[in-house]
């Protein structure tokens, strides 16, 4: 019998496009549950009950829930993917692939999306700090089409989502090899009707 998984969102580019691509990309079959943010259902008791701290994303499996969008995708690759979107622990890539996955998910995520919600004019100075960061990616880049060099894996999923973000506002002009990645990412199938892009 095949896992029963429900994602909850938003809408198709909040954090949830991060595991909602993962699981195309898996073939793994899954349910959606939009939460209304209007109504504030996900800081109610029920939605507690799947994302304790009120965030989405969240997951079901099977009855068990968790939140995190970055955990969400480890698990998630490590259980439908290991050894093929998640190399295995024994793989050297095993350590890159951690580190970048959790550069995207946390260090990525906390420098760009707050700059780029609606209605934020950061300053230059503070933009200029944090573009630097594509530095270090650029040089990861020039190893291969994606983060971890010739394979695709979930780490590429998790450094994308700030990334477009970034570039929807103009953050990622004059940084082409990037722009050239996401628009790698972009043409994938499972990016596609995950909905993130465009
Ligand atoms: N670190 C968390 C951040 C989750 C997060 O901030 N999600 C946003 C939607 S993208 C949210 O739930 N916002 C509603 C709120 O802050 O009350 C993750 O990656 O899952």
């Amino acid at each position: 019998m095949s896992d029963s998984i429900t994602l909850y969102s938003f809408v198709n580019r909040d954090r949830s496009c991060r595991p909602r691509w993962l699981l195309h990309e898996l073939g793994q079959p899954f349910t959606e549950q939009r939460i209304n943010p209007e109504t504030g259902e996900h800081k109610g008791d029920a939605y507690r009950q799947i994302n304790p701290y009120g965030f989405i994303p969240g997951l079901q499996i099977n009855g068990q829930s968790m939140g995190e969008s970055g955990a969400i995708c480890l698990y998630l690759a490590d259980r439908y993917g290991y050894g093929s979107l998640a190399p295995k622990a024994d793989d050297p890539l095993r350590a890159q692939y951690l580190q970048w996955a959790m550069f995207g998910s946390c260090t990525l995520d906390e420098a760009f999306l707050p700059i780029v919600q609606p209605g934020r004019s950061p300053q230059q100075e503070l933009i200029d700090d944090r573009v630097k960061m594509f530095t270090t990616i650029s040089t990861c880049l020039e190893q291969g089409p994606y983060i971890l060099g010739s394979e695709f894996s979930a780490a590429d999923i998790l450094i994308a989502h700030p990334l477009i973000c970034a570039a929807s506002n103009n953050l990622l002009d004059g940084h082409d090899d990037i722009q050239q990645y996401l628009g790698r990412l972009a043409e994938r199938p499972a990016a596609k009707e995950a909905g993130l892009f465009g």
